[in-house]
């Protein structure tokens, strides 16, 4: 650090050369993330409520209700509307609450988890964390998780069975129905991993699209993990988790003897208020008819993109369920045709499971973008 500061202009423009060379959502050219543009209402909430801690909720009563107004509407999005649970930073968060909670309320001795192949390496890093044995069922052919698999890996220290909605690399959905009477039957928590597909599913169910059941409606479900900093339009940080009832945030709570509130059962102490009141602000503003619509405007490019490689004759890895896009070049491997894409100025990302170019249809992706993308696809056939 200097020994003295610098005037506010200086800092500011010393910043904004940083910021020039970071990309931008706007421009169209980031096609491998889940993050989008934040809503202009959103990002003003949010600098609004920044100094709200809701580690203290009760110096912060007002913030606080915002956050179980959120957990209200989300639970009631989800099947759930009596749901318990935080608004914190992001999916892996979400994911490592509801692992902790599933530990602490099963009391294994060697506890063990089950996950898809295809779930979210923050799995990996609660695993760690939380001293569990993560154990791996084998996906279908359609790359959802094989129901078999998952019931062979059952045992006596099983505390959870998770199931995605939405994968990160394909948008695929497992077979949430057949988990949920596993575990039932077995008395196992199952958790799903909505990070992704919990603000988009639901919308394109009530506009008729046929995709699976996959929250609280399903009386297996234990926990599920939504994130508003994904297709909620809400500002990062922003992930939500929701227990279908207190018990479980209970099973976690650690006693926090001088703080207005007594319990605690988050992982962060000291956490902002801000994400709680922008998700808020975002849900009320764009309301169920807002996110159907956004949904259905991203299946449109999806579908724009989809069918523009076919007619490439690119090869889809699976027909696109939700707004993921993964495909291959008949000839060329993934990895090289994202170099050449980057040479092109386009941030793609490549799966693992199988190698493929992915693209992530977010909001910030419109029609016009798809076009120059297939522009230069179709280059990169003919050459
Ligand atoms: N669960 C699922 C199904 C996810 O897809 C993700 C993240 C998480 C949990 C973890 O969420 P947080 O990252 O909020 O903790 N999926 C993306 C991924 O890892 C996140 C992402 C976002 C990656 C933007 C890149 C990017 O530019 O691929």
């Amino acid at each position: 650090m200097d020994e003295k500061g610098l005037p506010e202009e200086k800092v500011l423009e010393l910043l904004a050369e940083f910021q020039r060379r970071d990309m931008t959502y706007t421009s169209g050219r980031i096609l491998g993330s889940m993050c989008t543009s934040s809503h202009p209402l959103a990002r003003r909430v949010y600098c609004d409520f920044l100094e709200s801690n809701l580690g203290d909720p009760g110096l912060f009563r007002g913030t606080r209700e915002l956050e179980s107004g959120v957990i209200g509407m989300l639970g009631e999005l989800l099947s759930e509307p009596d749901a318990a649970g935080h608004i914190i930073t992001g999916g892996t968060e979400a994911n490592l609450m509801a692992m902790r909670a599933a530990r602490n309320m099963a009391g294994a001795e060697k506890p063990e988890i089950i996950v898809p192949k295809s779930a979210h390496f923050s799995f990996r890093k609660a695993a760690d964390i939380l001293g569990l044995r993560l154990r791996e069922a084998e996906l279908d052919r359609d790359y959802r998780v094989d129901v078999e698999s998952v019931r062979k890996l059952i045992s006596g220290n099983t505390v959870a069975v998770v199931g995605v909605a939405g994968t990160t690399e394909l948008g695929r959905i497992d077979p949430v129905e057949e988990l949920s009477e596993i575990c039932l039957d077995e008395d196992i928590h199952l958790h799903i991993d909505a990070a992704f597909g919990g603000f988009i599913i639901p919308f394109l169910r009530e506009t008729g699209a046929e995709l699976p059941e996959f929250d609280f409606k399903l009386q297996g479900v234990s926990s599920i993990t939504v994130d508003p900093h994904k297709m909620g339009l809400a500002p990062i940080p922003s992930g939500c988790i929701l227990f279908r009832d207190a018990s479980y945030l209970d099973a976690m709570s650690i006693e926090t003897p001088y703080l207005t509130e007594k319990q605690q059962s988050t992982i962060v102490g000291t956490r902002t208020g801000a994400s709680a009141a922008a998700t808020w602000a975002i849900m009320k503003h764009m309301g169920r008819e807002g996110y159907r619509k956004l949904a259905l405007r991203v299946m449109g490019v999806t579908r724009r993109l989809r069918d523009g490689l076919v007619e490439l004759d690119y090869q889809l890895v699976v027909e696109p369920e939700l707004n993921i896009v993964a495909f291959n070049h008949p000839t060329m491997g993934p990895h090289e045709l994202a170099d050449r894409l980057e040479e092109l100025g386009w941030a793609v990302s490549v799966s693992s499971c199988p190698p493929a170019i992915r693209v992530v249809l977010m909001p910030h992706i419109m029609e016009e973008h798809i076009e120059l993308l297939l522009r230069d696809l179709e280059g990169i056939r003919l050459r």
